[in-house]
């Protein structure tokens, strides 16, 4: 039994049904373009929010009943809150969770007594893996919260916390491996400053490029398989964040010369934060070959921090959605809730509720973008519009064999007259739109 208890297992139930503890659209087995939903999906419940949150914010304390938190974590409490939390992952039913190392252990102040705390957990979420079925999307270490990361970890100004920093990936690493985690990610914390003028800029990109070399090297060591990613965000709680979107990080990879090793875990209220689509980003990882994971939630138009709401619009998902079906989909990715329940959800029914809603979202999204694929006509419609480069004049530009003169002598000596052609932006939203329907 567990604060969590109250509900019974959550069941596809079809659109009809009256029950709110149900699934209305997400059918972990119905196909979808020769995938089943679940394979296409692979949603993940997070730790961090769901069951490590009491709700404070920085005007007010907890609001949320978590008898297993306190200012320190005993072995009995990180326990209940590992009991409570597989309790609710098995009765929501999706595969996958995702955790910090400190979300989850007792608390430690020495790093020797870290590894050990964090090594009675491992035992422990290892029996609740195997008894439940869940299994481990990504695991990540938290190296934003504790004082001693107010610099930052990889980009810190003191080398004893770089060195900490160090300790605690190796372990959660380890541990995430271990657990047959399909990747690790590396949320860039505080990597970023606050001032330009106590900053040495180039010294911290290259202590993080140098981290990261490190964190890859020792995945090859110990013949880790998962992916490491990168999650980009603008700000907060720096005010520049050195991992402020995928282009950047596509370039501090390239720049370290690791664009073949790490990915990245796009969130959709950081690509918003970033002034960005959320399908942009998605289009920009599939384009640069560093595609890896999501983390699902959205942001208020309204003001301009993370909210971290569950997601519950799914036609401003489809987008996203037709670039991940046309880029194969998730490999090692999948779908995290990085989403927090609101301060007055205080009853435990809220965090299905909120799940619940979360997920049909998503699969409605995924029913809407497969029509649109389907159809082709929005494929079409793009490929129409690049017309002109399948043709003479487009091949011999996109192949190279004309430079700059000699294009610039054709362009003359052919009088080219080129119009303004339609570029079909009405059809192409509408061609969306009419397909969210589920
Ligand atoms: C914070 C991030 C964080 C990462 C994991 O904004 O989204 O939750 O996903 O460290
Ligand atoms: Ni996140
Ligand atoms: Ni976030």
């Amino acid at each position: 039994m567990s604060l969590f208890s109250d509900i019974a297992p959550v069941r596809f139930e079809g659109p009809d049904t009256a029950n709110e503890y149900a699934f209305r659209v997400y059918d972990k087995d119905r196909q979808v373009l020769g995938k089943r939903m679940e394979d296409w999906l692979r949603c993940a419940v997070c730790y961090w929010h769901s069951f490590n949150w009491p709700g404070q914010d920085i005007f007010g304390a907890g609001t949320l009943p978590r008898p297993w938190l306190g200012p320190s974590i005993t072995q009995a409490m990180a326990d209940a809150k590992l009991d409570a939390a597989f309790d609710f992952l098995s009765r929501l039913g999706l595969p996958y969770f995702t955790f910090h190392d400190v979300d989850a252990m007792a608390t430690a102040t020495t790093l020797k007594e870290h590894e050990h705390n964090l090594k009675i957990i491992e035992a422990h979420i290892q029996e609740k893996m195997a008894a439940t079925g869940v299994k481990l999307l990504w695991g990540t270490a938290n190296l934003f919260s504790h004082p001693r990361y107010a610099a930052g970890a990889a980009t810190s100004t003191d080398p004893e916390v770089y060195g900490w920093a160090a300790a605690q990936v190796r372990g959660c690493l380890e541990v995430t491996h271990r657990l047959g985690g399909d990747n690790y990610v590396l949320w860039g914390g505080r990597e970023g400053y606050d001032s330009l003028l106590n900053t040495d800029l180039k010294r911290e990109l290259d202590h993080y490029g140098r981290f990261l070399s490190m964190v890859v090297e020792h995945k090859h060591r110990i013949g880790f398989k998962g992916s490491i990613l990168i999650e980009p965000k603008p700000f907060e709680p720096t005010k520049h964040q050195y991992d402020r979107d995928v282009a950047a990080v596509y370039a501090f990879l390239q720049r370290y010369g690791l664009a073949k090793e790490v990915k990245v875990n796009i969130e959709v209220n950081h690509a918003t934060l970033a002034g960005l689509d959320f399908e942009h980003e998605v289009a920009a990882a599939l384009t640069y070959g560093i595609f890896g994971s999501i983390d699902i939630n959205r942001g208020d138009p309204r003001n301009g921090w993370d909210t971290d709401q569950f997601p519950n619009n799914a036609q401003e998902l489809v987008p996203a959605f037709v670039a991940l079906i046309e880029g194969g989909g998730f490999s090692t990715g999948g779908f995290n809730f990085d989403a927090k329940l609101r301060r007055q959800s205080v009853d435990p029914a809220d965090l299905y509720l909120a799940h619940i809603s979360g997920i049909d979202t998503l699969a409605r999204a995924l029913l809407a973008a497969s029509d649109v694929v389907t159809e082709r006509k929005l494929a079409e419609l793009k490929k129409a519009r690049y017309g002109g480069w399948d043709g003479e004049l487009g091949q011999r530009i996109e192949s190279g064999s004309l430079n700059l003169a000699t294009l610039a002598d054709l362009a003359t000596a052919e009088n080219f007259q080129p119009t303004v052609r339609s570029g079909r932006q009405e059809l192409a939203e509408s061609l969306i739109a009419r397909h969210c329907k589920y």
